[in-house]
């Protein structure tokens, strides 16, 4: 690490002096935390960081975006003993040989598993190393990591251990950072400082003009997941069935996972092939999302909603469920309409006002748009880590030389 240097004016080519050399870990997927990731990766990198992104595939958020992370896909050596291929170890491995050739101020974690023990392998090594400065570990907690998976007795120790092993975690709600505080603190071995730093959206791309040229039609509901039982994939049919019938509404459900043949069955149990569409794993969402009456989300827990906030960027109001960290995004009578997990009726109630009642939802989507702007913009929340990468390598100034 340089030592710091007085603030001035920085000419372009001295750039390199203050940049930071960030190394991200996440999983390689459409979901909300691979996203994450990836979209902090991409603005670390325009902010003239030099970022690496360690994962096991390519995440599709940076497959299909521009810009100079450099992607380190560690799959590993695939030896017929293994019962599967421990890409963990890959990442570790991987993380390794770059801090060895060039250096590696942070390590950041998304998702605390395997993530956080994959980072905190890589730097026991570094310090043993005996050679730079052994990176700092952040770990961002996303949601299932602690109330799903990481919670489980087969990792929860060690779930524990790498929260309390990380040189700062950050949680993406204070509802999520409250339940790993009651989870998986010990007082006062482990004062569990948890920052918040919630997730950010790029609110122009996710934008209200992604839907311009349609024309007004028929009412459409939108929903977009990983089909994971969590995301109650069925029970959302179940309330647009209660909500729509009569009507010639439609439904419009973006992702793939475990539940889509159950949905696919469910939806013509109830009679609805043909104003359901099931879209699949789409690239381009706010083309999806803007022309869109309202977004639905109906999970049993949700540690923030990240596809909602999208979706609010863009300008569509949301229906969801009050689960988690939900309310902390959407913001009940203003941005959204929420109600109770399982409220089925409520639920359909809401969803039946915002598709039918233009002038509502055009009121809360407008609102949604606002709070997206003024509460998540991606380029405040990136400046959040950045200061926080900062303390931690002792430096008060962003960025930091
Ligand atoms: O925890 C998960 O289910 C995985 C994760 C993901 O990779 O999609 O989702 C979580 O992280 C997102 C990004 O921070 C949040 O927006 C989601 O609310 C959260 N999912 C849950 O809490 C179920």
């Amino acid at each position: 690490m340089t030592d710091p240097i007085a603030p001035r004016a920085q000419p372009s080519h001295e750039r390199d002096r203050s940049a930071l050399k960030i190394g991200i870990l996440c999983h390689p997927t459409y979901g909300g935390s691979g996203v994450v990731a990836s979209e902090l990766a991409l603005t670390l990198a325009e902010r003239g960081h030099t970022v690496h992104l360690f994962s096991h595939d390519v995440p599709p958020r940076l497959a299909h975006a521009s810009g100079s992370v450099v992607m380190h896909v560690a799959q590993g050596f695939p030896y017929p003993l293994f019962h599967s291929t421990p890409h963990d170890l890959a990442i570790t491995s991987t993380i390794l040989s770059i801090h060895r050739q060039s250096g590696l101020d942070i390590l950041h974690a998304h998702y605390a598993l395997p993530h956080a023990v994959s980072a905190y392998l890589a730097r026991s090594a570094a310090i043993a190393d005996r050679g730079r400065p052994a990176p700092r570990i952040v770990t961002t907690l996303h949601g299932t990591d602690i109330t799903l998976v990481g919670n489980d007795p087969s990792y929860a120790p060690l779930t524990q251990f790498v929260i309390e092993q990380s040189d700062a975690v950050t949680a993406v709600s204070q509802n999520l950072a409250r339940r790993t505080r009651e989870n998986f603190c010990r007082v006062p071995l482990n004062p569990c400082a948890i920052e918040v730093i919630p997730n950010g959206v790029d609110t122009d791309r996710f934008h209200p003009s992604a839907g311009e040229g349609r024309e007004p039609g028929v009412p459409t509901a939108v929903h977009v997941s990983n089909f994971r039982p969590v995301k109650r994939v069925p029970w959302l049919l179940e309330a647009f069935a209660l909500a729509t019938a009569g009507t010639e509404a439609r439904l419009e459900l973006v992702g793939a996972g475990p539940d889509q043949q159950a949905c696919r069955a469910r939806a013509r149990e109830l009679g609805l092939e043909s104003r359901v569409e099931f879209l699949g794993e789409r690239n381009h969402l706010p083309e999806v999302l803007a022309p869109a009456d309202v977004f639905l989300l109906t999970s049993s827990d949700e540690s923030f909603g990240l596809s909602a906030l999208e979706a609010m960027s863009c300008g569509t109001p949301v229906v969801a469920t009050d689960v988690g960290g939900v309310g902390e995004v959407v913001e009940d009578g203003v941005s959204g309409l929420l109600s109770g997990p399982d409220d089925l009726a409520g639920f359909a109630a809401n969803l039946k006002i915002l598709l039918f009642d233009r002038r509502r939802a055009r009121t809360l989507g407008q609102a949604a748009r606002r709070r997206a702007e003024e509460q998540f913009a991606r380029v405040t929340v990136v400046q959040r880590y950045e200061d926080l990468y900062c303390r931690l390598l002792g430096h008060a100034r962003t960025p930091c030389p």
